[in-house]
This record gives structure tokens, sequence and C-alpha cells, in this order.
């Protein structure tokens, strides 16, 4: 088969403004090492549980604030979001993403748009390990 040539250039994204979001979201995560117990906002994985409820089309800014004393690489599904900042400080590029490493105590904000795809998918830390002791809650958008 023939290479396929690489583009010239990448493909403009829209520049998304906090101003035009609807919706903040504070999401926090922590750790009880002693329980080996891993959570957001306090709360550990429940899939009969909606922690958050969106509307197709907005943009949310989502605050991620790791309080704990390891790093958690935020992964959001279905939904791609841009990075506004880490710490106060202006993310360097524009670029869709799906996950985002918050190191110990940073606070990372993301702008959200979400997509017409209807329906529950879940964000969660991508250390597997973290996860399975709690580390994921469920968004539904509709
Ligand atoms: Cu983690």
């Amino acid at each position: 088969p023939k290479p396929i040539p690489l583009p010239k250039a990448l493909a403009k994204l829209p520049a998304l403004s906090p101003n035009q979001a609807r919706v903040t979201r504070r999401i926090t995560f922590t750790e009880d090492m002693m329980a080996g117990r891993f959570f957001i906002n306090g709360k550990t994985f429940d899939h009969r549980r909606v922690d958050f409820r969106g509307r197709v089309g907005d943009l949310e800014v989502w605050e991620l604030e790791n309080q704990g004393d390891m790093d958690h690489p935020f992964h959001l599904h279905t939904h791609p979001f841009q990075v506004l900042s880490v710490n106060g400080k202006a993310f360097p590029y524009r670029a869709l993403k799906d996950v985002v490493n918050l190191k110990a105590k940073e606070v990372v904000r993301l702008l959200v748009p979400l997509r017409n795809l209807p329906g529950k998918t879940v964000f969660h830390c991508h250390i597997v390990e973290h996860e399975d002791r709690g580390m994921m809650g469920v968004l539904e958008v509709s």
C-alpha cells in the first residue's frame, strides 16, 4: 500500500472562552492510603449514581483539584476537552485532549464542550488501581 502523505497543517481548533461556559464544576481528588480507597468529590464510584448532569452543546469549565499526594492522570470519555490553565498559569497551546495529568496539589482548569452524544459516560483516574478502588464518576448528558 502507498503511504498516505502527512497533512501540511493541523486542523484549526476553535478558541473556546470560559466566558461562554454555562456550568463550572469543581472536582477534587483525594486518597485514603490506609483504607486503599481513592475518591472524587469525597465519593467512590457507584455505577447507579449520576455525579454530573450536562446538556448537549453546553460549554463547561471543569476545575480539577488534586488534594492528594500522588499523581492522578484524569481521563474523560466521549467529550474531548481543552486545558485552560495549570495552577492558574495559561496552558501553552490549544489542543483537544482526553487525558491530563494532575500532579499532587495541582489545580487544572478544563474547557469541556459537550458533544451531541447524549447518554452516560465516565471520567476517572487513568491509573487502573486508583480507578478500581473508587476514583471514577458518571457524567450524563441529555
Ligand atoms: Cu490516580
